[in-house]
């Protein structure tokens, strides 16, 4: 930026000047924004190069969907909001998708994208990428926000960093004219125009009479469970939920990316007792979680015959009662609820019936033990079971690691199989079980923190996203990706119906090498058919540091339909497969 300039008595005046670009780099940096995912192109390429010359991290994505789900993760990560940056139409709705995600997931993140000229736009003359931006994310955002004058840059940027983390996290959409980021002003007004967002995310106290009623209702608990879900993985809370779990005595239920807050192998988990924890419990407290299709809505089959109150913590009042009565609704932020709860419960708070405890003990151990054997199995091809004992393991001896994982089958026995010992340590799916995830939050989570990745992909998956291995390389992250290739969706072994040339649609081309994909952008590849080739390819690629790809090549028959899911299916009485 130019700095005011003294003048000497005769010279004309000259005025410092400032234009949109560097308004919007010093709006971002004003509030501690520094990471940019994106993809170039008019009319952000220069925005794009200034922010690396003003010492921003500007990460360059090989398509805007990745570099989308990655600031949506990092803003999982970090509290702050994820930032993706793209160009008009096609690069705007090609962010659409994470966009869309990071609301539904509660993720707070901003979509900025450079727009065409409003003028031509709002006549639909046909400009270039014409395209009304703002009218499309609406729908698809917490908030919509476009800034036509310069002068307002500061007060747009502070807007959306605001809607996108205070209360529910959400993602925000700030739409960009490129007349605007070419705008220019005074240097001093636009400087004085820019706004510090104080206390973005404030806390949000609990009322003390629906903590006693959370209290009052725990209380009277015979069989209580603990679930906690992805919001308490994000309140960053991590002490005083550990404090409130152990002080209550009570079982508790992880949701998948919950994993790790409190250790797996904790004595109080109740992970390898789901089954019975949903059926059997009384009192539920829900932590930070939704009571939506991924807890089969709070009742039905599943949650048993037994009657049952919730006890639900969350900042979005609207949440409450959104699915089954809440007997106790806690809003406020889960720091300032749990807190609360653990002042209420005092010193002398009694432990639940050793009964239950102990039923739910009996339990885990015996469906902990009856899947110890398979772990270890040395079987070629592998199984889910083998392969992921061998990664398990992995993970054990490195906490510190993230694991990324999305697929099916290789989502759903990897979620019960690796167990997870620290907080915000496993990225997947979401709320959606969106494929394509994998590789953009792999990125995020190396480029946020600087520690390892391990990515757990079904071939499927890392299809979606599988050409930003050249951008792991590029920035040489320390990512390990596993894909588990079983040749296909599910499975590999489906044939065509109709008995026609064409393979069935769930099949993928044989003996795929995704390693050589690896290797063509100066990574490296192995390629792997057993348990211990497993376990040694990723623990020499986790040493190393280096961008790998592990092809670990799994029984094509061992998948079952859309893994733990076949259930959702829609089923044809006409014709049956
Ligand atoms: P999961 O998929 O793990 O069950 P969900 O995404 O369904 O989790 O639920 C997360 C919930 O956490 C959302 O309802 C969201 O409003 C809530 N949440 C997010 N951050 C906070 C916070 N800081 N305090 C309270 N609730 C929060
Ligand atoms: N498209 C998107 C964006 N998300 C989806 N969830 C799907 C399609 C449908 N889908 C699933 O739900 S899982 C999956 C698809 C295509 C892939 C499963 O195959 P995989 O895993 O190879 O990744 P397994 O181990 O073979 O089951
Ligand atoms: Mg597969």
């Amino acid at each position: 930026m130019s700095s005011p300039e003294t003048n000497s008595a005769d010279a004309p005046e000259t005025e410092a000047l400032t234009d949109g670009f560097h308004l919007i780099i010093d709006a971002l940096k004003l509030n501690d924004i520094k990471t940019i995912y994106m993809v170039p192109g008019i009319p952000v390429t220069d925005l794009g190069r200034y922010m690396q010359e003003e010492g921003m991290r500007v990460l360059s994505f090989r398509h805007e969907q990745h570099a989308g789900f990655a600031a949506a993760i990092a803003g999982f990560l970090t509290k702050k909001p994820g930032i993706c940056m793209t160009v008009s139409a096609p690069g705007f709705l090609n962010g659409l998708t994470s966009l869309a995600h990071a609301t539904t997931n509660c993720y707070p993140m901003i979509l900025i994208s450079g727009s065409s000229e409003r003028e031509i736009v709002d006549l639909q003359q046909g400009d270039y990428e014409e395209m009304d931006q703002l009218s499309i994310a609406k729908p698809l955002c917490k908030a919509a926000y476009r800034v036509l004058h310069a002068e307002d840059i500061g007060i747009g940027v502070a807007r959306a960093i605001r809607a996108a983390v205070s209360g529910r996290p959400g993602g925000i959409y700030l739409d960009l004219p490129a007349k605007l980021i070419g705008q220019v002003m005074n240097a001093e007004a636009g400087a004085k125009s820019l706004v510090k967002v104080i206390d973005p995310a404030p806390a949000q106290i609990p009322a003390p009479d629906a903590v006693q009623r959370a209290l009052d209702v725990l209380k009277g608990a015979k069989r209580p469970l603990i679930i906690l879900g992805k919001g308490a993985a994000y309140a960053q809370a991590d002490d005083d939920i550990k404090a409130f779990v152990e002080k209550s005595g009570i079982p508790y239920l992880p949701m998948s990316m919950a994993k790790g807050l409190l250790s797996d192998t904790h004595p109080q988990s109740a992970g390898p007792a789901r089954s019975l924890v949903l059926k059997e419990s009384d009192v539920v407290v829900m932590v930070g979680a939704r009571l939506n299709w991924l807890l089969s809505h709070g009742k039905g089959k599943s949650w048993g015959t037994a009657p049952k109150k919730f006890i639900h913590i969350d900042i979005e009042p609207k949440e409450m009662d959104s699915n089954v009565e809440i007997a106790a609704p806690l809003v406020g932020d889960i720091g300032s609820c749990v807190s609360a709860l653990l002042a209420g419960m005092g010193d002398n708070w009694s432990a639940p019936p050793a009964d239950w405890t102990e039923a739910v003990s009996t339990k885990k151990n015996a469906n902990i033990e009856r899947v110890a054997s398979k772990l270890q199995n040395n079987n070629v091809p592998m199984d889910y079971q083998g392969a992921l004992g061998s990664l398990r393991t992995i993970i054990a001896e490195r906490p510190d690691a993230f694991l990324v994982n999305e697929g099916a089958n290789t989502l759903d026995f990897a979620r019960s199989i690796i167990n997870m010992y620290k907080p915000r340590k496993r990225l997947d799916v979401g709320t959606w079980g969106v494929m394509g995830i994998g590789l953009g939050q792999a990125i995020a989570a190396a480029v946020e923190t600087g520690h390892p990745v391990l990515a757990v992909e079904g071939d499927s998956a890392f299809g979606f996203s599988g050409m930003e291995i050249e951008t792991v390389c590029r920035y040489n992250l320390p990512i390990c990706i596993v894909v588990f290739n079983n040749g296909g969706i599910y499975r590999g072994t489906d044939v065509n119906p109709s008995g026609g040339d064409d393979v069935a649609t769930t099949v993928f081309t044989k003996e795929s090498r995704y390693d050589k994909m690896m290797e063509a952008f100066g990574g490296v590849g192995y390629h792997v058919t057993s348990p211990d080739e497993l376990k040694r390819a990723v623990n020499e690629a986790m040493d190393s540091g280096k961008p790998s790809l592990v092809n670990a090549v799994i029984d094509e028959n061992a998948g079952t339909e859309s893994g733990r899911i076949g259930n959702l299916n829609p089923q044809s009485v006409v014709s049956k497969k």
